[in-house]
């Protein structure tokens, strides 16, 4: 049974700002497998260490980068659901809302959200490894690539500049957040009148500080996870229930 949250209207109609933070778990009724939860958590099946760090793509950049197209062709044949669209509505009930996102996929982009903050970067954004940070000069595959299927290994494209690899535009383990993106959710947190917090299990630094951030600033901190995180103890209100059921009656 979804729990539902009696005056979730009132709380948002009331809010001056929002922040909607969001995982893999708000991606998860598109069809978008998620990391860590249940048996479809794409680290079931593979080693967060294997694939999602540099040394992995410097190691076995076929591997890495067949990985990470798997899950572009994944995104791209996936629909945005009730749970980003209705994160878009509250955009427009709060017009002080900020998106705030783990995800690298774009669901947030296609469900209408105007300006997400992607803390982790995008699938969409390949770039060159090389010193510069060159503009996307290589033939990036996303356009046309067929699906290479789970576990396949491709090569990566080159930079039309200078022939390094081109690399995932993500945030691996042991690499630093885009500065702009943390400090700009940091200070969304600081200053925000309620923070949703939904799909995340909380257990990614320095991102699992926003929702915390939030709590210490005195913030409505309101969960929506199926299962318990190490976030219920900072809540004020744990809806047990998919994001794609609950947040719906948040703006009904
Ligand atoms: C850094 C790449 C320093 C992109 C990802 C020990 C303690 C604390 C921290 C550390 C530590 N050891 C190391 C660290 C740091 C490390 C870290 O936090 N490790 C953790 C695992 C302990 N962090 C880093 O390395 C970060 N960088 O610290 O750099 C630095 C500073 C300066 C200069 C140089 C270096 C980088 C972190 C980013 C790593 N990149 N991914 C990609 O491949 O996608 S992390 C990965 O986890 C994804 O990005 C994902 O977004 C993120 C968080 O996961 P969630 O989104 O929460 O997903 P998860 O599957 O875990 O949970 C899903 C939830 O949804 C569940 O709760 C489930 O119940 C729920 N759910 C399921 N279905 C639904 C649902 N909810 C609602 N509705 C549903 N239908």
């Amino acid at each position: 049974m979804e729990s539902v949250l009696p005056g979730a209207a009132a709380l948002l109609g009331q809010a001056r700002r929002v922040v909607v933070f969001t995982g893999a778990g708000i991606s998860a009724e598109s069809g978008v497998p998620t990391f860590r939860d249940d048996l479809t958590g794409l680290w079931a099946r593979y080693d967060a260490e294997q694939l999602a760090t540099p040394e992995a793509f410097h190691a076995d950049p076929d591997l890495v980068w067949g990985w990470y197209e798997w899950r572009r062709a994944r995104v791209r044949r996936a629909r945005p659901n009730p749970g980003h669209l209705a994160t878009a509505a509250i955009e427009d009930l709060v017009p002080g809302t900020v998106v705030v996102t783990q995800n690298v996929d774009d669901l947030h982009e296609r469900a209408g959200s105007r300006a997400p903050v992607h803390l982790h970067g995008s699938l969409f954004a390949p770039r060159c490894v090389g010193r510069a940070a060159h503009p996307a000069a290589f033939a990036d595959p996303a356009d046309d690539a067929a699906d290479p299927g789970e576990g396949s290994r491709l090569a990566p494209p080159r930079c039309g500049h200078c022939g390094a690899l081109v690399r995932p535009g993500v945030v691996w383990f042991g690499e630093a957040l885009p500065e702009a993106a943390l400090t700009a959710a940091a200070e969304a947190a600081a200053t925000c009148d309620v923070l949703l917090t939904v799909g995340t299990s909380g257990v990614v630094y320095p991102a699992a500080e926003i929702p915390r951030i939030a709590a210490r600033s005195g913030a409505t901190v309101v969960q929506v996870n199926p299962l318990p995180t190490p976030l219920d103890a900072i809540c004020d209100v744990n809806l047990r229930g998919s994001a794609a059921r609950i947040l719906p009656t948040l703006v009904e």
